[in-house]
């Protein structure tokens, strides 16, 4: 199945991330085209998540969120065509007001039934790259009822930059809950999800999810994209140095976000 055919970015997709840091796009992926695709990388997740043995007793509020597998591009065929689509590529390029944008990674997030809640964090607190040049796609691979739902986001958080909290963990959950409710920062969601649905955000969008009180787990598939031409930077903490190592490996602060780990996935008027 191909995912080749296009779709721009709406004016209010496009104002909606720039104001709030986030956006939903209904429909970015038919229910067929999900069908396709779901299996493979449900498959794939399960047998490769790095969180999915660690015993109950010894799990972190993070490894209860969801089981995390990445990189399934690089495993299979079906997935990469899935996560090189020019179709989602495309629209995360014109939410983020750039020419063309490259894979920086993909990753599999299966919140298990009964599952826990994801602690707010920031995901540029892990990237070497500017945040302004990246975001994540996050997308739902099966329906999603309302009393699962999808992410929760902080409005315009993604304008504050590094909130300077810690990584996800109690600890941010902690740190930026506080935050929120101190701030009274306005918050939203998007809600239940159909297959296809999807949510983009910004590097610097605070961001959490509540648990899964379902019986069924919640598969979600993420791309994150670096916009093309954007620079690597010093990295500031350890766990960027880890991400600069796995997602843009041999590149030097100051280089190109563009190993061939980064293929271009989209660019205008290609
Ligand atoms: O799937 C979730 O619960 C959270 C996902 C998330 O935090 C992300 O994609 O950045």
């Amino acid at each position: 199945m191909e995912l080749a055919a296009e779709r721009e970015a709406s004016p209010e997709e496009i104002r909606s991330f720039r104001e709030l840091g986030h956006a939903c796009v209904r429909g970015l992926a038919t229910p067929d085209e999900v069908a396709a695709f779901a299996p493979s990388i449900c498959d794939a997740a399960d047998r490769l998540a790095w969180n999915r043995d660690i015993p109950p007793q010894r799990q972190r509020t993070y490894d209860q969120a969801f089981h995390q597998a990445i990189g399934l591009c690089w495993q299979d065929e079906a997935i990469r065509e899935f996560v090189f689509a020019p179709r989602f590529a495309r629209v995360a390029a014109e939410l983020l007001g750039v020419d063309g944008v490259r894979l920086y990674h993909d990753q599999a997030l299966v919140k298990r039934a009964g599952g826990g809640p994801t602690p707010w964090h920031q995901d540029a607190y892990y990237w070497p790259v500017d945040a302004g040049a990246a975001i994540t796609m996050w997308m739902a691979l099966v329906d999603i009822p309302p009393e699962v739902g999808s992410m929760v986001f902080a409005d315009g958080s993604h304008r504050r930059g590094d909130l300077r909290g810690p990584a996800i963990s109690d600890e941010s959950e902690d740190h930026f809950a506080r935050l929120v409710e101190e701030e009274a920062l306005s918050t939203s969601t998007h809600g239940a999800m159909a297959a296809g649905d999807a949510t983009f955000h910004a590097g610097w969008t605070l961001h959490s999810a509540g648990p899964n009180p379902s019986a069924d787990d919640r598969p979600a598939m993420t791309v994150i994209y670096v916009a093309d031409g954007a620079t690597v930077l010093v990295p500031e903490r350890d766990e960027q140095r880890l991400d600069l190592a796995l997602y843009l490996p041999g590149a030097m602060p100051g280089g190109p976000a563009a190993t061939d780990r980064n293929p271009l996935l989209w660019r205008s008027g290609t």
